[in-house]
């Protein structure tokens, strides 16, 4: 007789090759419906795909049930942008089963990094803040924190990058057009979000009747941990076409009209905004910041709901993260969920409220720092405005409390500019609605302290602190460098490393060991070499995989000074044509960024890239000692391919201005040098590694400063410099756009060198000669190149989490007692 099953039982199979095969054989006839002998390697990858998601699907079920039977305290971390980029061969490795599905492949007949290859890549962020955000939620999910991860499902990101006569083109994104074998649509997920109408005052008790609502719609990603234990949740809320609905003409009956109303902005998560550090103001913005808000604050009391009995507990079950200001109308809207909808009073809410958020900054500059005018945000959310100016008005009256603020540091500190035509200043209400609000390098977060919040700084001395930004190693070693994980497997003796990036200190005893630098001079040159056949490939570009690779890939932006690279680039080669005879060092430029696309300068520089590359890459007198490239569609998963194979990594922004980077990191990690400024988390990076092993240059930020009291005089530098001066003269001139000689006529007196590349030019072509020297002495560049790698563990952002976990949420880890044991999946 057959065993009967127990009713909620599913034995799965041991997920080896053979079941792995059947299972992705399966889930293309069945759940695609395509005929296996005309399958493509898109239907190959969708079908491979699902069979992945069944493995992770327990540990994600368990993990989810976990976290409610132990009523675990969860953080909820919100953020307008995700670019989690390709998650196929992320979640093989984190669920231990690539080997199998590569061989399960080969039974097939398929080339699986062919395969592999044909997923999009998701950009549903913009750049560092976004990425980031993913690799915190990979670091999450390792260390078995109870956390969710919010944010919109934008039906396009980030748009495509093409480059049509060395200009930037943007193209639409269609990202979603590829599958759905990632994502759970949980129709139950849904909340109605709204906006606008009427805020009526019955004495104390306010009654806001919105003018329309939407919907937005839950979509489920699998956020697997490595080790394939825990599996958390990234909710992604949509709202689909035709779910604005107008409510005054609903309620007057006039159902159609009210179905019509999805007019002038469409579609709320319909696109990304691609804009870096500029506060671009508009209406659809504002819309998607509450969206996201409102969808995931309901959601998150719903949660609470479900385990707990009382609201007023809330605040000891749960954190909210506030990823920069962009979600920071999850204040006021907890705010008035608490008030409006549950009856608190303003102080129960208000001291709730506090307990709950903590916010991080991301950039110091002020171009970037949001603010809303009155007029709109009382527009489409009068009841929220108000509650903010309630806010404001109880600070105002405790400041003036105390007594020793003046009229002046009132006015500063007020959530309501009245100077620019009365806007609500987004980073002064997270700094008064949070316990922590942290910067993300120890520079920059001291810079915060005695810069935009030095006045925030003086009220409220314990609020401000630091947590240094990591990167995940599965994702920027394992995934993007396999060689070097080998390598590191087998120098480390161990492969705990991919969990325990500290554990890297022990390649320090080996890096004076001419076999394993010899073994580490491969995996670079493997990767040089895969780089310069997609480069040829691609672009027809031939570069010599031999030379120097000197690499700055990020966003396009006048701060991170990408003209600097440039200007030096000219210098060598005016240099090389006045001295042909001496010794050069071959080197190939790479280029990749988008830049947004209103932002002209950052379009300009592009453009200046490649017409500097057309000029020197046809000039034969250049024999190939320089090659420019500047490679279209900068993303994730080409950052995977560039930064394992660089040998320089260019992280050259003014001091003072870029708030930590990552890509630094990732670099660092990889074995790439740096040549950097003291910015940011190079400056963090310098004392991890040691000053023998990184390029520093130009001015700290003391004297950037003090140059700017003074009063900076660009032409200074040029009358100084005759280098520079024949530098300029030619960008100005024409020499690298002949076809049109004025193209870059107004490019230095257009920005006046705001970010003073003139000031750390002479320094910086210096330092790059001193590079040269050093990448001449093989042994003593991988040398440095392995004490860069042995000293990246504190820059993991496992450690990063656990310093959010332990210093700002006040959160714990599942243990292994607290993973159920009874799972529905028995593994058999
Ligand atoms: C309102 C438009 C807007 C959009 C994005 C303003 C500002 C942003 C971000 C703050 C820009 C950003 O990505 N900042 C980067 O955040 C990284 C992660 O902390 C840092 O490593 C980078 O230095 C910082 O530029």
């Amino acid at each position: 007789m057959v065993n009967k099953l127990p009713e909620y039982e599913y034995r799965m199979p041991k997920p080896d090759a053979d079941f792995v095969r059947q299972s992705i054989v399966y889930k293309l006839i069945f759940t695609l419906g395509v005929d296996p002998r005309e399958a493509k390697h898109e239907d190959w990858l969708n079908a491979a795909m699902f069979a992945a998601r069944d493995l992770m699907t327990e540990s994600f079920l368990k993990t989810r049930r976990s976290h409610i039977e132990n009523k675990k305290r969860m953080v909820y971390y919100l953020s307008m942008e995700f670019l989690m980029g390709r998650a196929f061969v992320n979640a093989l490795i984190n669920e231990g089963v690539f080997e199998t599905f590569n061989e399960a492949f080969k039974q097939l007949g398929l080339e699986f990094s062919e395969v592999a290859e044909e997923e999009e890549d998701p950009g549903l962020g913009n750049g560092g803040l976004g990425r980031l955000a993913a690799c915190f939620l990979d670091s999450l999910a390792t260390l078995r924190i109870p956390a969710m991860g919010y944010g919109i499902r934008y039906q396009y990101g980030m748009f495509k990058q093409e480059i049509v006569d060395g200009q930037q083109i943007e193209k639409p994104d269609l990202w979603l057009e590829q599958d759905m074998a990632w994502q759970f649509l949980r129709p139950n997920k849904s909340y109605p979000v709204s906006f606008g109408g009427q805020l009526h005052s019955h004495g104390s008790i306010k009654h806001w009747e919105p003018g329309e609502q939407i919907t937005a719609l839950g979509y489920d990603e699998i956020i697997p941990g490595y080790g394939g234990d825990v599996a958390n949740t990234l909710r992604l809320w949509t709202a689909h076409a035709g779910d604005l609905f107008n409510l005054a003409e609903f309620n007057k009956g006039d159902y159609f009209s009210a179905m019509r109303a999805q007019t002038s902005d469409g579609n709320i998560s319909r696109v990304l905004y691609p804009n870096d550090s500029t506060d671009s103001g508009r209406e659809l913005r504002l819309k998607q910041e509450y969206f996201l808000v409102s969808a995931s604050i309901q959601d998150i009391i719903a949660r609470h709901k479900c385990r707990f009995p009382n609201i007023r507990t809330l605040a000891d079950e749960v954190a909210i993260h506030l990823n920069d200001t962009h979600p920071v109308l999850a204040i006021p809207e907890l705010m008035r969920i608490l008030l409006d909808e549950e009856g608190l009073s303003w102080q129960e809410a208000w001291g709730m409220s506090c307990k709950i958020f903590s916010y991080t900054n991301h950039t110091l500059m002020s171009e970037a720092l949001e603010t809303w005018s009155i007029d709109l945000m009382g527009r489409l959310l009068p009841r929220h405005l108000d509650i903010i100016l309630e806010i404001n008005k109880y600070f105002i009256d405790a400041l003036r409390a105390i007594g020793h603020y003046d009229d002046d540091f009132i006015r500063r500190v007020s959530i309501i500019d009245e100077e620019h035509g009365r806007r609500v200043r987004m980073a002064w209400l997270a700094v008064i609605g949070s316990h922590k609000v942290n910067g993300v390098a120890k520079i920059h977060s001291d810079l915060m302290k005695t810069s935009i919040f030095s006045d925030f700084a003086r009220i409220f001395p314990d609020r401000f602190t630091n947590v240094t930004n990591g990167v995940t190693p599965r994702r920027w070693i394992a995934v993007a460098n396999p060689p070097l994980a080998a390598f590191l497997d087998k120098n480390l003796g161990e492969k705990d490393w991919r969990m325990h990036l500290d554990h890297l200190t022990n390649l320090n005893k080996l890096v004076d060991d001419k076999k394993v630098q010899a073994e580490f001079a491969e995996v670079k040159q493997y990767n040089k070499q895969r780089l310069a056949d997609y480069i040829e490939k691609e672009l027809g570009i031939k570069i010599n995989p031999q030379a120097l690779f000197d690499v700055q890939i990020k966003r396009i932006h006048q701060y991170k000074r990408q003209a600097l690279n440039l200007m030096h680039i000219i210098d060598r080669y005016n240099k090389i044509l006045e001295n042909p005879d001496a010794e050069w060092q071959p080197r190939v430029f790479i280029f990749a960024g988008k830049a947004a696309s209103a932002y002209y300068m950052a379009k300009k520089i592009i453009r200046a890239i490649n017409d500097v590359a057309t000029v020197i890459n046809n000039d034969e007198r250049v024999r190939d000692l320089i090659k420019v490239v500047f490679i279209p569609n900068y993303s994730v998963s080409l950052a995977e391919m560039i930064i394992p194979a660089a040998d320089l990594s260019e992280q050259i922004s003014l001091a003072g201005t870029e708030a930590s980077g990552t890509g630094n990191m990732k670099f660092a990690l990889n074995g790439t040098l740096t040549v950097g400024t003291l910015d940011g988390a190079n400056v963090e990076i310098l004392e991890h590694v040691g000053d023998e092993n990184i390029f520093i240059f130009g001015n700290t930020v003391e004297e950037v400063e003090a140059i700017r009291r003074q009063g900076y005089d660009p032409i200074s530098y040029m009358e100084q410099d005759p280098d520079l001066r024949r530098i300029v003269r030619q960008i100005t001139t024409g020499v690298f756009s002949p076809q049109e000689p004025s193209r870059y006529s107004d490019v230095l007196q257009a920005s006046g060198d705001y970010y003073q590349l003139l000031a750390d030019f002479r320094s910086y072509v210096d330092t790059q000669y001193k590079v040269d020297d050093y990448y001449r002495q093989p042994e003593k560049w991988r040398r440095s190149a392995l004490i860069n790698i042995a000293n990246m563990g504190y820059f993991s952002s496992d450690r990063s989490i656990q310093d959010y976990a332990d210093g700002i949420w006040h959160i714990k880890p599942l243990t292994d007692k607290e993973l159920p044991h009874d799972p529905h999946v028995i593994q058999q």
